[in-house]
């Protein structure tokens, strides 16, 4: 038996004690069809990466895998339930912190919530802060399973202190490391992204510093209340100012792993490669090559955004390039995940699933969320509106193509808000439904 399959049935055995302490999930008010299909080559659970029960760290798809090939009882589903992080920028230069839910499945779906207002007063800025949205634990007492902030903020000596903002009614932010400048830390030099690096269900702060030759990977891993030390994860090649990273399951392991996209040369307009997580959580195997996109395909960096989801709802993520229109419009590239084992990376040639000719490139940012709790991801997009304030919008995959996009939210610039002074992340939180 492999190791995976001893983890299904422990999955399965774990999950009463998981349901009998439910303070952290957010309850789901309404019912959500579950579809999971195997993946070619890698085991059931597989199909269903991330699906993470957050009490005991058993996978929901791991469960559902193991549900279907037994007599066992069925469960609680756990669904994903996405929530939008946004930091605005106060008019004292300060951050307010919002939340809102991006999963049709909740009731406040649309709904923005002030989480906290950071004076700049109090020692934040907007302007010298990344903000990062996950679920990386239960950082207060009072966490409810709605997205954490981690405020990635600089300091005065140009290093980073580290402040984490809990989900639920406990806002304080919580200093929860210093990374000062005499250690080598630069906030100009960093970026944070939030990802599960070790597959325990808990979102650990990723950490892409500058260095001589490439950039290095940190890893701040979620202990469950808060952040472990920084531990060295790997190295990426590529100027750290010119490459894009993020972080997903590649190769299906439940590891996320770390995406690189850098610029190419000699016809290459751009690359992406994967720095694989080790298959015991510990560290990075290394780095190998995943996509690359020529010019003489018509691609530009520049005129380009990278994300990875399973818009085909195989269970695997896969590359998703949103690129410029020659009008300025905005069109959808899925290059599909062909990875048939763990270690294995392998995308598909891009197809294009969207074309929205009157909608602005420059004018957007986009997210990978599954805003129907279908388990197949889809693809939220963040637009100026004619007045500078904001609409979010949501386009469905159903695994093969892309619905119109139908409006999630309207936040107007009459209600203070202002496209060009905030940004947002979108945090993997999951709910679950009562069986
Ligand atoms: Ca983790
Ligand atoms: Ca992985
Ligand atoms: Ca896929
Ligand atoms: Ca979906």
């Amino acid at each position: 038996m492999r190791a995976l399959d001893q983890a299904l049935l422990s999955a399965l055995m774990a999950i009463g004690d998981g349901r009998s302490n439910m303070g952290h999930w957010r309850q789901v008010v309404v019912g959500a069809v579950v579809a999971l299909s195997v993946a070619g080559g890698t085991s059931a659970a597989a199909a269903a990466e991330e699906k993470v029960d957050r009490s005991t760290g058993a996978k929901a798809g791991q469960v559902a895998a193991a549900v279907e090939g037994s007599d066992a009882p069925t469960a609680a589903t756990f669904v994903p339930v996405p929530d939008m992080g946004l930091a605005h920028r106060r008019s004292d230069g300060g951050i307010n912190l919002f939340r809102m839910s991006v999963s049709a499945l909740t009731e406040d779906f649309g709904v923005p919530t002030l989480v906290r207002s950071l004076p700049s007063k109090s020692g934040f800025s907007y302007d010298r802060a990344k903000v990062v949205a996950g679920d990386f634990g239960n950082l207060t007492a009072a966490d409810d399973g709605s997205a954490d902030h981690v405020i990635w903020q600089a300091a005065s000596d140009g290093g980073i202190k580290v402040y984490a903002v809990g989900g639920g009614s406990d806002t304080a932010p919580r200093l929860v490391r210093t990374l000062p400048r005499t250690a080598g830390w630069s906030w100009t030099d960093s970026r944070p992204v939030a990802g599960d690096l070790n597959g325990d269900g808990w979102d650990d702060l990723v950490v892409v510093h500058a260095s001589r030759n490439g950039s290095i990977v940190w890893a701040l891993l979620s202990n469950g209340t808060g952040f472990n030390a920084p531990q060295r994860w790997g190295t990426v090649s590529g100027t750290f100012a010119s490459t894009r990273t993020y972080v997903a399951d590649v190769d299906g392991d439940f590891n996320e792993d770390v995406l690189t996209t850098a610029p190419g040369t000699s016809g290459v307009a751009f690359t992406t490669s994967v720095l694989l997580t080790k298959l015991d959580g510990t560290g990075a195997a290394g780095s190998t090559a995943g996509a690359t996109f020529t010019t003489a395909g018509g691609w530009s960096l520049a005129n380009s955004r990278q994300l990875a989801g399973d818009l085909t709802g195989d269970g695997l993520v896969d590359l998703v390039t949103v690129h410029r229109s020659s009008t300025g419009g905005m069109l959808v590239w899925v290059s599909a995940n062909c990875s048939q084992a763990e270690g294995d990376v392998c995308f598909a040639a891009p197809v294009r699933r969207q074309t929205l000719s009157s909608w602005s490139f420059a004018n957007s940012r986009q997210y990978i969320a599954d805003v129907d709790g279908d388990f197949i991801d889809d693809l939220v997009t963040i637009h100026r509106s004619g007045n500078g304030g904001l609409f979010v919008w949501g386009h469905l995959s159903d695994g093969t193509t892309l619905t119109t996009p139908h409006q999630i939210a309207a936040l107007p610039a009459s209600a203070g808000w202002n496209w060009s002074l905030s940004r947002e992340d979108v945090a993997n939180t999951w709910g679950d439904i009562a069986p």
